[in-house]
């Protein structure tokens, strides 16, 4: 990428954030956005790094590897609220069509919901993708693995969750609350597996309680909200107002 799109790529980025409404990452590069709150320390059980290897869009994807160890690996990259949150959030998934375990999962706010997947959708089965909703069981799906790109898309509303792979859904029902986090991970037994992601996209809706009663009240003024990041990073919101 030169310089003039690298620019670009970045100042996408952040003002996607500084909005607060939305957020996209096509995983270009030279270094991962500041949006993600938590990335596996490389090493420890496997790799992450942006790949020219595979691309969704641009140049560059963002690559997971399990490290050569012989259990069960983890490579995970999670972004954290600061407050709980309605969306739909997606992610294409450089699928290698067999084996691992590779997952697009919201963190439900309701701590008794929180302690099991989540919701989930993911490539486990041998033939198929799967899902599972909190505190449910699994179910596999008539949506095929093969070694292409598959979009996973999950959309925890007020009024619904639906689940889709490819636009084709495959779940829906009431709402179950809002989420806490956004998360995409890879788990293997296997040495050195590899699984690419690129294009994720999120469209965040504040719950009406909170930020959102929040810009309401404030007219015709550009507005920054800071909002303290529950682990590391501080952030800011600006809405045009008026
Ligand atoms: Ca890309």
């Amino acid at each position: 990428m030169n310089r003039g799109l690298l620019f670009f790529a970045v100042w996408f980025s952040a003002v996607g954030i500084a909005h607060g409404e939305t957020y996209s990452d096509s995983f270009e590069g030279p270094v991962l956005n500041s949006f993600w709150d938590y990335v596996t320390p490389n090493g420890t059980t496997g790799f992450w790094a942006i790949s020219p290897e595979q691309a969704h869009s641009g140049q560059n994807s963002l690559r997971f590897q399990s490290n050569n160890a012989s259990a069960q690996k983890t490579v995970q990259i999670s972004h954290n609220f600061a407050e709980p949150v309605y969306g739909t959030f997606s992610i294409w998934l450089r699928d290698p069509g067999l084996g691992g375990f590779y997952s697009l999962f919201l963190t439900p706010s309701d701590p008794l919901l929180a302690s099991g997947w989540g919701h989930r959708v993911f490539a486990a089965d041998p033939f198929f993708y799967s899902y599972s909703i909190p505190n449910g069981s699994i179910t596999t799906t008539s949506v095929s693995r093969s070694a292409t790109w598959r979009q996973i898309e999950i959309s925890a509303l007020a009024d619904a969750v639906r689940y889709s792979i490819d636009g084709q859904m495959v779940y829906s029902a009431p709402s179950s609350g809002p989420i806490d986090a956004v998360n995409f991970i890879a788990h293997s037994s296997l040495p050195f597996e590899t699984v690419y992601w690129d294009d994720f996209d999120a469209q965040i809706v504040p719950e009406p309680s909170s930020s959102a009663l929040a810009f309401a009240a404030v007219a015709s003024t550009m507005t920054c909200v800071a909002r303290p990041r529950r682990r590391q990073r501080g952030d800011s919101r600006c809405s045009q107002h008026g």
